[in-house]
C-alpha cells in the first residue's frame, strides 16, 4: 500500500497534536505538552484507494531547527497549522512556508493551511478572509478552519494533502516512482520520538497505531506518554477487538 508522509508544522499550542490525535484516534487531547513529538499511522481510503498516512506531529521547533530541516526533507506533504485565536501563530507560518519551499526547492509543495480552534468563536482574532488571502498568496485553495475539539474539517485537511501528493506524483510519475516505496525508512530523528500503531476501525476508517517509548525531551515526557497510553488501554477494553502493539 502506498505510504504518505505528512508533517504537521506550526507554533506551539495551536493544536498540532490535538489534530493528529483526533484524526488518527478519534479522540480530543485536552492536555498540552509542547515537548511531545509523535508519529501516527492511519490507513484511510481516499477516492476509493487505500492509503497509509504516516503523520509526524512535530514539537519544539524553536529548539531543534536542524531536526525540522530533516522532517521537511523527508516529508511529502505538510499541514501548516495556526490557531484562529492567535494572530502571531499565523504570521509565523510564513517563515515555515518559506523554509519548506527552500528545502524542497520548489513552491509547488503539497501544503494545506489549517486554522485550528474554530470552535472558540468568542476568542477569534484571525478572520477567515485574512488566512484565505495568505493561502492564495501561496498559490493554493487548500485552506480550512478546523477544530480538533469538534472534529470539524479534521479529516478534510489530511485527505486534501494526500490528494495533492497523488496529483504531484501522477504529474511526475516516472521520475518519482522509485522515491515512494511502501516500506518505511527510519529517519535519524526517529530515535527522538515514539510511534503509535494499532489496528482498529474508527468512524469508518481503518486505523493503525504503534507505541514505543522514546520521547524527544523534557521532564513531562513520561507523564505525557502514560496519559496517552492509558487512554488507549481504556479504549482497547471498550473496543474489545483493538490490537495494541507495544
Ligand atoms: N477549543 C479547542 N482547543 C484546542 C483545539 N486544538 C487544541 N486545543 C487545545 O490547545 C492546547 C494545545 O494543543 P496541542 O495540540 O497540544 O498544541 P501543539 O503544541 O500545537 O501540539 C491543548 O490544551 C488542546 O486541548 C481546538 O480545536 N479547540
Ligand atoms: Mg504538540
Amino acid at each position: 500500500m502506498r505510504e504518505y508522509k505528512v508533517v504537521v508544522l506550526g507554533a506551539g499550542g495551536v493544536g498540532k497534536s490535538a489534530l493528529s490525535v483526533q484524526f488518527s484516534q478519534g479522540i480530543f487531547l485536552d492536555s498540552y505538552d509542547p515537548t511531545i513529538e509523535d508519529s501516527y499511522c492511519k490507513q484511510v481510503d481516499v477516492d476509493g484507494r487505500p492509503c497509509m498516512l504516516e503523520i509526524l506531529d512535530t514539537a519544539g521547533v524553536e529548539q531543534f531547527t536542524a531536526m525540522r530541516e530533516l522532517y521537511i526533507k523527508n516529508g511529502q506533504g505538510f499541514l501548516l497549522v495556526y490557531s484562529v485565536t492567535d494572530r502571531s501563530s499565523l504570521l509565523e507560518l510564513s517563515k515555515l512556508y518559506e523554509q519548506v519551499c527552500r528545502i524542497k526547492g520548489t513552491t509547488t509543495v503539497p501544503i494545506v493551511l489549517a486554522g485550528n480552534k474554530c470552535d472558540l468563536a468568542h476568542a477569534r482574532t484571525v478572520p477567515f478572509q485574512e488566512a484565505k488571502h495568505l493561502a492564495h498568496k501561496w498559490g493554493t485553495n487548500s485552506f480550512y478552519e478546523t477544530s480538533a475539539r469538534t472534529g470539524v474539517h479534521v479529516n478534510d485537511i489530511f485527505v486534501d494533502v494526500v490528494r495533492q501528493i497523488q496529483r504531484r506524483d501522477s504529474a511526475s510519475s516516472s521520475s518519482n516512482a522509485s522515491t515512494h516505496s511502501a516500506s518505511r525508512v527510519p529517519t535519524p530523528t526517529e530515535k527522538h520520538r515514539h510511534t503509535h500503531s494499532a489496528a482498529s476501525t474508527i468512524g469508518g476508517y481503518e486505523t493503525d497505531r504503534r507505541w514505543s517509548s522514546k520521547r524527544s525531551s523534557g521532564k513531562h515526557s513520561e507523564a505525557g506518554l502514560s496519559t496517552t497510553y492509558s487512554k488507549h488501554k481504556q479504549k482497547k477494553k471498550k473496543a474489545g477487538g483493538l490490537c495494541v502493539i507495544l
